[in-house]
């Protein structure tokens, strides 16, 4: 435990992580120094309502290179990097600077697992988190939107903690220690800030870098750059996970229509039917939670009801109405090409793809030739409009249209879809260049179909 009474404490970054760590440093009577480089009047005005609400030192807009000066530790927000010159200046003078899930690591009494990967973290998580609450206290916490020191003071020894973590939280989290570690996969994501895939791949696999012998590492066996070999040498257990063909045991795959699950306590077979979410995909995400959830005690009957009644979560290929024979979905939560390219492979019909926002830079090759073969229409808006409507024209594809906001997005896409068809939010991209978050995304979206 860290005892934080007295002590000046940073906090940089006043968004979802920031807010909940002035809560939990307040708590525990810190003197919290808040510093956020807000640069939209409206929400500087918010923020500053918000620190004048709790008497607390704050720098908000242009802030003052020393602004974190005598602070015995700063919580940086994923959204900040370490080279941040006032973040650098407090490392220099020899601040601990880490993340808001290294710190709730550090007063955490619970068994931790942290689920990782560029696609399906936040479902996996979720998942987990029903599989368990059959008989035991879990919580889904982390990169999901709900940060874990919000309730990091709630834990005992018997609860689970699942916390998805992303390769931003990692980059300051030093002694960050699961219990479990789960791999969905690792393919090309936030290369802006990580500048090549190797840097990427690697601050995803040292999630594993503190864990001891009795530790496991629940991992994709498909995927190249997650085989054990690849990971920091650890005295864990690796248990690999396959939609394509056996694995393990222990491991956990799909064979003739038949989830075969075993952790090394014996083997558990449940039905690929039971799943009620689309696409191949999500059996990964299903064979991968319960892989993790056997470990933690899950019996066949907990892993067949909770797979069974788990619904999915809003803005992952979340289905919104049907509507003269189309039926249209919110996948806002597709940020990057490869959601997408998993996405359309869900829809055994033709799709009419909204796709576009704020571009990373991904290859989209692969992304390409999915289109070619799944979509009828694609309406292409935001700032990386541009690149894809060239890769997408250098492909052989033509149907392209271009649109100025969501709205017109959808207009179009109604007209172009025909009865059978679908119509798909997926945007490949994240949502910052037009929205605050990909949620605000989908929820436009939703309203605007709704009011179709
Ligand atoms: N800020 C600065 N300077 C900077 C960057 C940001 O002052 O250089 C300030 C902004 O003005 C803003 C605040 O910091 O007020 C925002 O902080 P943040 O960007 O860290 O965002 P949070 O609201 O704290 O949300 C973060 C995650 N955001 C990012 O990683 C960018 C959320 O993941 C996460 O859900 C939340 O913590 C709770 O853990 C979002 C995300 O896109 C959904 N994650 C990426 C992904 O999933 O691919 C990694
Ligand atoms: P994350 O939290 O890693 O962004 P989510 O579970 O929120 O992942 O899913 C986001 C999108 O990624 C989904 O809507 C789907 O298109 C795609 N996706 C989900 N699971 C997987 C997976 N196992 N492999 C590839 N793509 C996936």
């Amino acid at each position: 435990m860290m005892d934080l009474a007295k002590k000046r404490v940073g906090i940089f970054g006043l968004g979802i992580t920031g807010r909940a760590v002035l809560d939990y440093l307040l708590l525990h009577e810190a003197h919290p120094v808040c510093v956020d480089e807000v640069t939209q009047p409206e929400k500087l005005r918010e923020l500053q309502r918000l620190m004048a609400e709790h008497c607390v030192e704050a720098h908000l807009g242009e802030i003052p290179q020393d602004a974190l000066a005598g602070c015995e530790l700063v919580i940086v927000s994923p959204g900040v990097t370490l080279d941040n010159p006032i973040l650098a200046a407090a490392r220099e003078a020899g601040t601990a600077c880490i993340s808001e899930i290294e710190l709730a690591y550090h007063n955490c009494r619970a068994q931790l697992v942290g689920i990782t990967g560029s696609n399906g973290k936040s479902t996996t998580t979720m998942l987990l988190a029903h599989l368990l609450s059959g008989f035991r206290k879990a919580f889904a916490v982390g990169n999901i939107g709900a940060p874990f020191i919000g309730i990091v003071d709630d834990l005992d020894e018997n609860d689970v903690v699942c916390c998805e973590v992303s390769s931003f939280q990692l980059e300051a989290s030093p002694d960050f220690h699961p219990h479990i570690a789960v791999f969905t996969n690792i393919t090309p994501d936030h290369l802006e800030r990580h500048h090549s895939f190797a840097n990427y791949a690697a601050m995803k696999r040292s999630l594993v870098k503190t864990m001891i012998e009795g530790d496991s590492v629940v991992y994709n066996a498909e995927d190249e750059n997650l085989q054990p070999d690849e990971f920091p040498r650890r005295p864990v257990t690796f248990l690999p996970f396959s939609s394509v063909g056996e694995v393990g045991p222990p491991g956990a795959y799909l064979e003739n229509g038949e989830m075969i699950v075993d952790a090394g306590n014996g083997e558990v077979r449940i039905a690929r039917d039971v799943l009620r979410l689309p696409g191949l995909h999500n059996v990964e995400n299903a064979l991968a939670a319960a892989l993790a959830a056997r470990l933690l005690g899950a019996k066949k009957n907990h892993l067949e009801k909770g797979l069974g009644s788990f619904e999915g979560y809003e803005h992952r290929i979340e289905f919104v109405r049907e509507l003269d024979g189309v039926r249209y979905y919110n996948d806002s939560k597709a940020t990057n090409p490869e959601a997408t390219v998993t996405a359309l492979k869900s829809f055994p019909q033709a799709v009419v793809l909204i796709a576009g926002g704020r571009d990373k830079g991904t290859d989209l090759t692969e992304f390409m030739s999915q289109a070619q073969k799944d979509c009828s229409q694609i309406v292409l808006l935001g700032e990386a409009a541009g690149r894809f409507e060239q890769v997408l024209r250098e492909g052989g594809f033509d149907a392209i249209t271009r649109a100025g906001s969501l709205e017109k997005a959808v207009e179009t896409a109604r007209k172009a879809a025909e009865p059978g068809e679908v119509v798909l939010l997926s945007p490949a991209c994240a949502s910052f260049d037009m929205f605050e978050s990909f949620e605000e995304r989908g929820n436009l979206f939703k309203e605007l179909v709704q009011k179709l």
